[in-house]
Formats: C-alpha cells, structure tokens, sequence
C-alpha cells in the first residue's frame, strides 16, 4: 500500500489548501520599518516672481508728540528811553536855616523887613525914647538905624511912611553945639537935614527922620518908632 492510497488529497493540494486559508485567516507580525532614504541634492534657485502690489499708506504721526527741548535765550533787550519825570513831591518841613529865610520873606512881603546895600532894616512897631530904642536894637543883636547913603536913607523911610511914625536915627549931637556925628564919633559923610535944620545948637541932641525922609534935631526924651539895621 502507498501514502497515496492513504489519504484522499495529494500533498500539493494541501499545500495549496494551507496557503489560501492563511492568506484569508492568519495575519502576520509587521515587519521592521526600513531606515529612511538619504536627502536628494539642492535644485536650483526658480526664477523672480511678479512683482507686489503698493502697501497701504503709513501712519500720520500723532498730536500727542514729546515737548520740544527750551528754546535759547533771546537777544538781550535795547534799554527803553527815558520815562517821563514824575511829580514833584510834598514840600517837606523847612529846617532852622530855612525858616529865618522864610520868615524873613514873609516880612518883607509884609513891608517889615528892608534889605538894602547888605543891611537889614526892620521895625517892631514900639515907638520908645532914644536910649530905649539903643538897648532894643542891640538886645535884638543890631544897633539902631543910621543912614549913610540915599539909599540907606530910602530904605528907613518907606518903614516910616509905612507906619506912618517919626524914628530916631544912630546919629547924635558932638560936643560942639549944631554938629552932629555917628555914635561911634566918627563924622557924618551923608545927610538929609530938613530946611533949617539942624537948630537945636545943643538944645536938641537927637536926629528924627520926617515921614519925607529929612532929618531934624530933636530932645531924646520923644516916643519914636523904633527902626534896627542889622
Ligand atoms: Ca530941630
């Protein structure tokens, strides 16, 4: 007997039969992934492309920029002219100096006070006798009125005629009867003796002045007004 007559199917067949039922039934393992293939070589640059449109507009720049750094000092000015002068002010309070010449303006406004040739002439309205009127003038400083020019004589009158009074005069009877000298004795070089006068001739030892300005004689015992020079 053979293996033939054995079984039914050649061995091909099983072989066969073995094949396409693992094909549709039994699955494999998978297999290893191979190792990767080496990079190709570089290709060469293409060519330029087409060109692009315009971009859109660019920013304005803003309002609210950084200040500014400070500007440099400008051009020293050019000095302005002159203001105008201002008011003058308040008078102030006159000193000691200014006030005798104040006062003594006033007085001369007011007719008391004659300057003339550098003396002063001034009255203070008493009307005393002859040695009342000597110690008055030099208790003021002065001595009494004694004209020794036309001048002089001028300045003495218009105090008279003012008030209206007679006044003695520095002059005096010397020992000789009728002539008249200064009080210091020295002789007269100006007179202005009235018509006739004088005529005392040792009666009348004193020399009044007229509200004329002449001169006349007379007793020493008289109210006169006193009249200074200084
Ligand atoms: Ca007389």
């Amino acid at each position: 007997m053979t293996t033939s007559s054995l079984f039914p199917v050649s061995i091909n067949q099983l072989l066969f039969f073995s094949v396409q039922n693992c094909m549709e039934k039994c699955a494999g393992t998978p297999g290893i992934p191979g190792t990767p293939g080496a990079s190709g070589l570089p290709r060469r640059d293409g060519r330029d492309g087409m060109k692009g449109d315009p971009g859109p507009p660019g920013m304005v720049s803003g309002p609210q920029g950084m200040p500014g750094l400070p500007g440099r000092d400008g051009v020293p000015a050019v000095k302005g002219p002159q203001g105008e002068k201002g008011n003058k002010g308040e008078r102030g309070e006159p000193g000691p100096q200014e006030k005798i010449s104040l006062s003594f303006a006033v007085l001369t406004l007011e007719g008391k006070i004659t300057e003339v040739g550098g003396k002063i002439l001034t009255t203070n309205g008493k009307e005393v006798n002859f040695e009342s009127t000597l110690k008055a003038c030099e208790h003021a400083g002065g001595s009494i009125a004694t004209p020794k020019n036309q001048e002089e004589n001028d300045a003495i009158l218009d105090i008279v005629k003012q008030f209206n009074r007679y006044a003695y005069l520095g002059i005096r009877e010397s020992d000789v009867p009728g002539e008249f000298q200064y009080l210091d004795g020295k002789p007269l070089i100006y007179n202005n003796w009235y018509t006739s006068e004088p005529n005392g001739k040792g009666g009348e030892n004193c020399v009044e002045m007229y509200i004329d300005g002449s001169w006349n004689d007379r007793q020493c015992d008289q109210y006169r007004l006193t009249i200074c020079e200084f």
